[in-house]
């Protein structure tokens, strides 16, 4: 069994990035600049913002974080997003979700200059990264594949079930692997809430992504041996004995899957961390205007 370290992958392509910005000031040109906006004091929201803006500052990036209370109004956040898109000193931002309810997401992300949703969730990147055209790719799903990608794990002609079917990882994902790319060729599977005897279509999998946000939830009988596992889920879940009262566990019970495993990411340490080091990714693209000249 292989740990796949996010903790030391996202380092390595921090780095990367790091050089790439210096080269980038040194011929003169701009620093790259990603806007970040934060509504509400949700904690996790609060941990994986400043996680975004620390590793702006790791790789020489601008960053700017702009925090509004939960009440702001739905026109208010839009004017906000209007903003952003009409400054050029912002090469790209994002809105971290969840929003508040009385918010509505899809206008939000509608709202959004395609060319600096570096989050890959508007519908004219969604769109253009399923018939394969140059796009953002959602960060969780980059990281994914810079997972396989780094790891040399094989992907051509694998059976990849996928666990969820959210718009920011489950069918992105589904659709990437299912793509013909280097990292791709998958025959996908992709299962949700409704699925019947999910257990059975796990165990064909050679390569499972779990992104269905419930805690331990695939068991150690349910895998294949020698499947790589991909586990996206990160559940805070009641521990007395830990210093803030929780502790962080993914959407498989890692105890009794890993044994299995030839590849398996842990919770933390794992997708999380990529999601960040790919989101400063599409940054450096928008910043290059790369996607879109
Ligand atoms: N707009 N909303 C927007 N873009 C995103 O890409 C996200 N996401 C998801 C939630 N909402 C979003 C994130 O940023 C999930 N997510 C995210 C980011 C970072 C981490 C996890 C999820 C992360 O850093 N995880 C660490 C542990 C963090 C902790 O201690 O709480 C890890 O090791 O997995």
């Amino acid at each position: 069994m292989t740990l796949i370290d996010g903790k030391k992958l996202s380092e390595t392509i921090k780095q990367e990035i790091a050089q790439e910005v210096e080269a980038i000031q040194k011929a003169g040109g701009k620093t790259p600049h990603l806007a970040a906006v934060l509504v509400g004091e949700d904690p996790a929201s609060q941990a994986y913002v400043r996680s975004k803006v620390k590793s702006c500052e790791q790789v020489g990036f601008q960053s700017t974080l702009i925090r509004r209370d939960a009440s702001i109004s739905e026109q208010e956040l839009l004017d906000i997003v209007t903003q952003l898109n009409e400054d050029p000193s912002i090469d790209g931002f994002i809105v971290q979700l969840p929003l508040p309810k009385h918010i509505d997401e899809n206008k939000v992300i509608l709202a959004i200059d395609p060319r600096k949703d570096v989050d890959g969730f508007h519908p004219v990147n969604f769109g253009r990264m399923a018939q394969g055209l140059p796009c953002f790719i959602p960060a969780t799903p980059f990281g994914i594949l810079q997972m396989l990608e780094r790891y040399e794990i094989p992907t051509s002609g694998k059976h990849c079930v996928v666990l969820g079917r959210s718009n920011i990882v489950g069918t992105p994902i589904s659709i990437l692997l299912s793509r013909k790319a280097k990292v791709g060729d998958c025959t996908v599977t992709l299962t949700h809430s409704r699925t019947k005897d999910l257990p059975a279509e796990v165990r064909r999998a050679d390569i499972l992504v779990a992104a269905i946000g419930i805690p331990e939830f695939v068991k150690g009988d349910w895998v294949k041996e020698g499947v790589v596992v991909i586990d996206v889920g990160i559940n805070r879940v009641d521990d007395p004995t830990a210093k803030n009262g929780y502790r962080l566990v993914g959407d498989v019970d890692f105890e009794e899957v890993a044994p299995k495993s030839s590849f398996i990411t842990p919770v933390p340490g794992g997708v999380g961390l990529m999601t960040v080091t790919s989101l400063l990714l599409n940054t450096l693209k928008a910043a290059k205007k790369e996607i879109y000249p």
